[in-house]
């Protein structure tokens, strides 16, 4: 299973990138209506997560929370693009040479499943926008494209 999950993980691991950089740069700091957070935020968190969840597995456990990408860095494309670029290298780095425990598989469980509920937002933001799908989501997740 842990295979699997890895296999998942690394296939599903350029999505995010690809989704931004299909978008316009203005497109970052959109919101899905007034009380959402923007669309450069909800890739604050992943990359966010991605590095934690990387450093915790690298530790063999969680050791916080902290994001490269600062709230301002939100609304730049190339900086965005960047930092979900490294944070992909840089976890399969770290999960193709780590022993493997407990502690290791559960987060790695953790942080498919925040990858994937992410993918769920963004598909709500991408529809309300009326933006096409990069064809690696619309593949994945059956997507309808927007007219
Ligand atoms: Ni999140």
């Amino acid at each position: 299973l842990r295979q699997k999950v890895i296999a998942h993980l690394t296939t599903m691991s350029g999505f995010h990138r690809e989704l931004v950089e299909s978008l316009p740069d203005q497109e970052l700091g959109r919101k899905l209506y007034d009380r959402s957070n923007t669309v450069g935020a909800q890739m604050w968190c992943v990359v966010g997560a991605r590095e934690s969840y990387t450093a915790a597995i690298e530790s063999d456990g969680w050791i916080g929370f902290s994001c490269s990408l600062t709230g301002s860095d939100t609304t730049s494309k190339d900086r965005v693009v960047g930092a979900l670029a490294a944070s992909e290298s840089r976890l399969e780095d770290v999960i193709g040479r780590v022993e493997w425990t407990d502690t290791r598989e559960n987060l790695l469980l953790d942080l498919l499943e925040h990858e994937t509920q992410h993918q769920g937002q963004l598909i709500r933001y991408l529809y309300a926008m009326g933006h096409q799908f990069p064809e690696s989501w619309a593949a994945r997740w059956a997507l309808d494209q927007p007219e």
